[in-house]
């Protein structure tokens, strides 16, 4: 079966399942699921069972597509995401973003836990994306184009929407929300990163690393959707800090930034 026939099943799947059409698109990263909770009237769709779609292994993920409204707005979530580093494709990992474009949305949030490379920054911080640089060495769009997806050559030099992260501004100045502005670096993991890569990180002009998000938002602009996004600094990459890396501290920073988190999303939504 082809991609676009793919896609067109789910989207038949899910509009057997609800009438909600959403506008707004969410991935929701590690520990950062929780604003998927208060989504109400929600139509909970497991991975599972949505033809066509991985499911994800990650702790702190959950598996599901979460459909209704938010602050007014109809959105669907992505609660928990797929990455490289499980084992799944590029095609698989971005899948769920062309599901996501053929049921309507046209503007995505897209959220991760990142590691602070700027030396500046502290955990626990919130950072809009202004730019990533794509350190995988893959791209989710090689192979045969599909013209009704999107063109051969997606520009990316606006890849995360100069508009949604001038409003994210707004909107956390209003709320007393701090926010820092930085380059996020996409790697495939799932080992962290040495310290001798961080630093070459920096030199390069990296804020934030972490392991998803590129191959998400190089499908989201093919496909032309505008994007937003939000990492949550989790940790200090390697070598700031004496300790080590752990995906448990990862854990518990992100309960502890959750509620500026889940505050910030829910007013960038409503705007
Ligand atoms: Cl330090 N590196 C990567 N690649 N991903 C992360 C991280 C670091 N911290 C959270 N996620």
């Amino acid at each position: 079966m082809s991609l676009t026939a793919n896609i067109a099943e789910v989207k038949a799947y899910i509009e057997s399942i609800t009438d909600i059409k959403p506008e707004i698109g969410l991935i929701l990263g590690s520990g950062l699921g929780v604003l998927a909770d208060e989504i109400e009237n929600p139509a909970v769709i497991p991975y599972k069972e949505i033809p066509h779609f991985p499911v994800s292994t990650v702790e702190g993920h959950k598996g599901q597509l979460v459909i209704g409204t938010l602050k007014g707005k109809n959105v669907v979530a992505m609660q928990g995401r797929f990455h490289y580093y499980e084992g799944y494709g590029l095609d698989a990992v971005t899948f769920p973003v062309r599901v996501m474009r053929a049921i309507g949305v046209d503007r995505m949030i897209v959220t991760n836990a990142a590691g602070g490379v700027n030396e500046s920054y502290a955990p626990g911080d919130l950072m809009l994306i202004k730019d990533h640089i794509n350190f995988t060495g893959r791209n989710p769009l090689i192979g045969p184009n599909d013209e009704k997806l999107g063109v051969r050559f997606p520009d990316m030099s606006t890849a995360y929407c100069p508009d949604l992260r001038a409003l994210a501004h707004k909107v956390a100045n209003a709320h007393g929300i701090k926010v820092q502005e930085g380059v996020y670096v996409g790697l495939l993991g799932p080992s962290y990163e040495t310290p001798a890569e961080i630093c070459m990180l920096r030199i390069l002009g990296g804020d934030a690393v972490g392991m998803s998000t590129v191959p998400e938002v190089i499908v989201a602009r093919h496909a032309g959707i505008r994007v937003l996004g939000i990492s949550c600094i989790s940790n200090m990459a390697a070598g700031i800090l004496p300790q080590p890396l752990s995906h448990e501290e990862v854990m518990e920073t992100t309960e502890k930034v959750k509620s500026a988190f889940l505050t910030l999303v829910k007013a960038i939504i409503k705007e």
